[in-house]
């Protein structure tokens, strides 16, 4: 490489939980990596063309390529796979066949079920009309953490099922993605889970983690600009 830039960029903007994750990975292996700021609102021509589901995260590779298709890869999951392929250590998939399905379905169950509710319930009625100047829709996110988030903390603990991991007995991409995609209400609003002791004690020992806390101190940062603090929705 002739400059300086990593390997790896993603881009897209640490305020999304999918974007955090993938950066997430990137400092669990110790693999230098940038976030190259997009618009999801307003991207450019050559972005559309390397996400055809016109969302961010977008890995590029530029030992692969340095534009173009080639070396890029769309969606969160395909690019933690590729992070984890490519730099196998330390291992963040479980190795045991039924707790590397596990854990991949507790990556799905987090990216659509907990994002749906936490990410577009709660997230998005607060913070993109406090964006655009309006009120944020607090009747909307009170009715997502009392109605949509409990059944999903429920199957959360069931599974977690007092562990300190939700696959295997190893930090894997399944409490990655369940602290990332959460930790897009804490850019909010409060998250109290004293419900759901097993989510709790999980949800407190990720936000510990550097791989955890780094890319949402990235996010805080921009959030605490428009959002002083969080809103109590209890
Ligand atoms: N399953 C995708 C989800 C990506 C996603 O929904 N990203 C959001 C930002 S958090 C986005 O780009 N939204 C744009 C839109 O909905 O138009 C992944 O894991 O990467």
């Amino acid at each position: 490489m002739s400059d300086s830039r990593p390997d790896l960029i993603i881009y897209g903007s640490p305020v999304s939980p999918f974007v955090r994750k993938a950066a997430g990975m990137c400092i669990a292996k110790g693999v230098p990596y940038e976030v190259e700021a997009i618009n999801i609102f307003a991207p450019p021509p050559w972005f559309v063309e390397i996400s055809p589901m016109k969302r961010i995260p977008v890995l590029r590779d530029r030992s692969v390529a340095e534009e173009g298709l080639a070396g890029t890869i769309p969606d969160s999951s395909a690019i933690c796979a590729y992070i984890e392929k490519k730099h196998p250590a330390p291992a963040l998939y479980p190795e045991e066949p039924m707790a590397h399905a596990q854990a991949l379905f507790i990556e799905e169950f987090a990216d659509t079920t907990l994002a749906m509710a936490g990410g577009l319930g709660i997230f998005r009625p607060i913070f993109f009309a406090i964006s655009k100047g309006q009120e944020p829709d607090l009747d909307k996110a009170r009715d997502a953490w009392a109605n949509q988030l409990p059944p999903v903390f429920d199957v959360l603990e069931t599974r977690l099922g007092g562990r300190a991991y939700f696959a295997g007995d190893a930090l894997s991409i399944a409490d990655i993605t369940v602290a990332c995609v959460l930790m897009q209400v804490s850019l909010v609003a409060e998250t109290p889970l004293d419900k759901w002791p097993g989510v709790a004690a999980h949800f407190a020992a990720m936000q510990a983690l550097p791989l955890i806390a780094e890319p949402y101190e990235q996010a805080e940062k921009i959030i605490r600009k428009a959002l002083p603090t969080r809103f109590d929705l209890t």
